[in-house]
């Protein structure tokens, strides 16, 4: 990933916190529903089946792979890492949106400083505890409205919305975003995760309705 990248990434996170001040304020996308999307007042729930219980004391998360600096952080470690909110809109790919959710946790960037990928690792591939993975080339997960989440609305997220953490990628379709994230592998070759294999588009962009490969 390119340097320019991710310093864009952190200057803009820097400018929203800073616009926000102590109380967050909402910052919409300026485009707001995408084709072929209805929007939803509810949080609908999508999972394999499984909702698994992780306790915050057996709860990690791993930051390996390509990296001069592996990583595997538990629920303390990861709290003491820079915290940050974003408000931001949610498309699953089963056409509905949801406005103005209030995510909370960690940037990815924060994440990509701690780990320090080489140069050659170009996509990052999540591992979750109930079974799911995804991928997302760098380029488009290093951005000032992505982060692994630990709180939704100032609370904790639910275990059926992916607690205790979960990654959120706004501006591409949900299924892209982690839940019950245990493991970000740096790699430098793309692997197509739990959906990606089964039709799913690998790039997935809301705004060209780019759902299936
Ligand atoms: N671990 C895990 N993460 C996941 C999924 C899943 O089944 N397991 N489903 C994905 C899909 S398709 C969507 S739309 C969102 C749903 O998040 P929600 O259940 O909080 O609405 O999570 C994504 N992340
Ligand atoms: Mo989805």
């Amino acid at each position: 990933m390119s340097k320019e990248r991710y310093i864009q990434a952190k200057q803009k996170w820097a400018e929203k916190q800073r616009a926000r001040g102590a109380a967050a304020r909402p910052v919409a996308s300026a485009d707001r529903l995408p084709p072929g999307q209805k929007l939803t007042a509810g949080f609908p729930v999508l999972d394999l089946g499984v909702q698994p219980d992780i306790p915050l004391s057996e709860w990690t998360l791993t930051l390996d792979g390509l990296v001069d600096n592996p990583v595997r952080l538990d629920w303390s470690q990861f709290g003491a890492l820079p915290q940050v909110s974003d408000v931001s809109d949610f498309h699953c790919v089963t056409t509905w949106s949801k406005y103005d959710c209030q995510w909370g946790g960690v940037a990815l960037t924060t994440l990509y400083e701690l780990a320090r990928p080489r140069p050659e690792a170009r996509f990052v591939y999540f591992a979750s505890y109930d079974g799911y993975s995804t991928n997302v080339a760098l380029e488009r997960c290093m951005d000032d409205d992505t982060l692994v989440a630990t709180s939704f609305g100032g609370a904790p997220i639910a275990r059926e919305h992916g607690g205790p953490a979960r990654v959120i990628i706004p501006k591409l379709y949900a299924w892209k975003g982690a839940k019950f994230v245990k493991a970000m592998t740096f790699l430098a070759e793309d692997k197509l995760g739990f959906w990606e294999v089964r039709g799913y588009s690998n790039t997935a962009d809301p705004w060209t309705e780019d759902r299936y490969a």
